[in-house]
């Protein structure tokens, strides 16, 4: 029989070699002489010498079946462990369908991989974890919700797609900025809702179509707002790059406000040539304009781990704390050139004065509490406005927020419908340990907005209520030239503050009943439309649809209506002026 190839090649005398300390090295002629053969390495070749020869010993027959014993062991080790791997990938691909299908459809949270690029591993990261899961409506009155947004925004999409609000009765489109803003406004609310097909056509629309290269003058304030604001929350849900690179395009173009004398913003900026100046009817800036794009500069900063907007904008906050106010109360108008305000301006919660006070509280927050100026001056606003500007009708005693003419010397008892955003700002101040006052306040002043639609025959509030003081009979009227309702979110967004603030549903209900209102009066076959008399049980239809109604309005609404209030928590976001939710930070 022939000897296997390796038996002649170690002749190891058949004798195992004793291993001692002395010799822990012994030299084997045979095998190879440039190696020393260890002890160990010696009693290992001993017993292959062993083996070699028992095998030699073995028949043919002996041989076969050994290896074929080896043959089954090894095939059943081999089936054994692809299993387990097996079993290991289908748990792996199971994890992530949990994760990446809240919403009914991979898409919209895990896009193509075309357009997702890896997060950025900075500021980030760590909300990554945090994105909200949407589980879309869970009771009738959130369906009713989604089939309005559903209805709306078809018609947007057959007879407005890519302009920026739909003309529902026309069936026409209108351009503001040429920017799509009921795409970019109202894409989150999609998302929110749950309608991945209305929310990847919108994202498709942002990625192919939204450029900001025309040659033409935008509102500085209303594009941050609704534009950067819309696409800093969908790239926070989304983490889909594209929207962050769109939001640094359009934040680049916009810094181009802050190039005045003073770095107070200009209010009208060219996206094209990257230019700004003041509008062409003054020399002025709006105070609210300039103070309510902090928190998405500061947004778009964090994301984007560059500080350059933040500091541009936060710059403006510290500027406008500087300055001499009426009890923390500010003047309607600032001078960019010279970063002062107009002397004798309006004093407002309404209209250019809102929301200097909402990002006061709303900054403060954002920068996990830690910016003391913030709070101070909201803090001294309010009781500036306890002082000032609140007030109680005749003869039931409501309370309202009335303005402030003429550098503060007459009284006006009339309330914008844009003040009844003070509630849920107030509750929110509450719910932040703030004082029980401003919760008693939100409270009342709510139910007073309240009023404001109750006591119309459509149950739909007017642009601007005038309140009496001395009065026997009406607290509130309504002049004809501001009967007019836009389809404006501010009372349901307060409603939604207290909803989650307090779990009280009393405030469902009455949404529910302006929810009925707007599908009884403003609901037409292509979309809802804003009203122009409130008082008329026939009100006249005005033909516009404002984007605000689906970033607002209709996510408002269907926030409200959930039986978890907690859907967008606000111990987690902060929602800018046009409900677009922004990550709270830790500074
Ligand atoms: C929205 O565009 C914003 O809320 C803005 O701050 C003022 N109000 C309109 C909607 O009414």
């Amino acid at each position: 029989m022939k000897k296997p190839v390796f038996d002649t090649q170690i002749d190891f005398n058949g004798q195992q070699q004793p291993a001692t300390h002395t010799s822990t090295r012994k030299w084997n002629s045979k095998i190879d002489s440039s190696h020393l053969v260890t002890d160990q390495q010696q009693t290992i070749l001993l017993s292959h010498r062993k083996i070699i020869r028992r095998w030699n010993r073995l028949s043919r027959l002996q041989r076969s079946l050994v290896y074929a014993l080896f043959l089954i062991t090894a095939t059943v080790l081999v089936l054994f462990y692809s299993s387990k791997l097996n079993a290991a990938n289908v748990n792996k691909n199971s994890d992530s369908n949990i994760v990446v299908e809240p919403l009914k459809n991979v898409s919209l949270v895990n896009e193509p991989v075309e357009n997702v690029v890896q997060p950025k591993k900075t500021v980030v990261e760590s909300e990554v974890n945090e994105r909200p899961v949407f589980t879309g409506p869970s009771n009738a009155r959130q369906y009713a919700v989604v089939e309005s947004f559903k209805h709306a925004w078809k018609a947007y999409k057959e007879h407005a797609w890519g302009h920026d609000n739909l003309k529902p009765l026309s069936g026409m489109a209108f351009d503001w900025f040429s920017l799509g803003l009921s795409i970019v406004d109202g894409l989150d609310t999609a998302y929110i809702m749950g309608l991945t097909e209305e929310f990847e056509e919108g994202r498709q629309w942002v990625k192919n179509e939204l450029v900001f290269t025309k040659n033409k003058d935008v509102n500085f304030f209303e594009v941050t707002i609704r534009v950067l604001g819309g696409l800093l929350t969908n790239y926070h849900f989304t983490q889909d790059e594209m929207f962050l690179n769109k939001a640094k395009d359009l934040g680049d173009r916009l810094m181009a406000a802050f190039s005045s004398p003073s770095g107070i913003p200009y209010s009208d900026v060219n996206l094209g040539t990257k230019t700004a100046h003041a509008p062409e009817w003054s020399h002025y800036s709006t105070t609210a304009e300039v103070t309510t794009v902090q928190l998405e500069f500061r947004e778009l900063s964090r994301a984007s781990n560059d500080p350059v907007y933040e500091d541009a904008a936060a710059a403006v906050s510290e500027k406008i704390h500087q300055l001499p106010k009426k009890h923390g109360l500010v003047p309607i108008f600032i001078n960019p050139n010279t970063g002062h305000f107009l002397p004798h301006a309006t004093i407002t919660l309404g209209a250019r004065g809102d929301s200097y006070y909402e990002y006061l509280l709303k900054q403060w927050i954002q920068t996990g509490k830690t910016i003391n100026y913030l709070l101070d001056d909201y803090m001294t606003a309010i009781e500036g406005v306890r002082e000032f500007l609140a007030k109680r009708s005749s003869p039931n005693k409501h309370l309202f927020i009335g303005e402030l003419s003429a550098g503060s010397e007459s009284f006006n008892p009339k309330m914008d419908h844009l003040t009844c955003f003070l509630p849920g700002t107030l509750a929110l101040g509450h719910a932040n340990d703030l004082p029980d006052w401003h919760m008693t306040m939100a409270e009342e002043l709510l139910y007073t907005c309240y009023l404001t639609y109750a006591v119309h025959p459509t149950f739909l509030a007017p642009e601007i209520t005038h309140f009496n003081l001395a009065s026997a009979t009406n607290d509130m009227y309504t002049k004809t030239a501001d009967a007019h309702n836009l389809l404006r979110p501010e009372f349901v967004e307060s409603l939604w503050y207290m909803y989650q603030i307090t779990g009280n549903t009393t405030y469902q209900d009455w949404g529910w009943q302006i929810f009925q209102s707007l599908e009884k009066y403003a609901k037409v076959p292509n979309g809802y439309t804003s009203l122009a008399n409130v008082k008329s049980e026939k009100p006249l239809q005005r033909d516009m649809m404002e984007s605000f109604f689906l970033s607002e309005t209709l996510k408002y609404l269907y926030l409200l209506f959930s039986d978890d209030r907690f859907v967008i928590d606000l111990n987690k976001y902060v929602i800018n002026s046009e409900a677009h939710p922004l990550p709270i930070h830790k500074n």
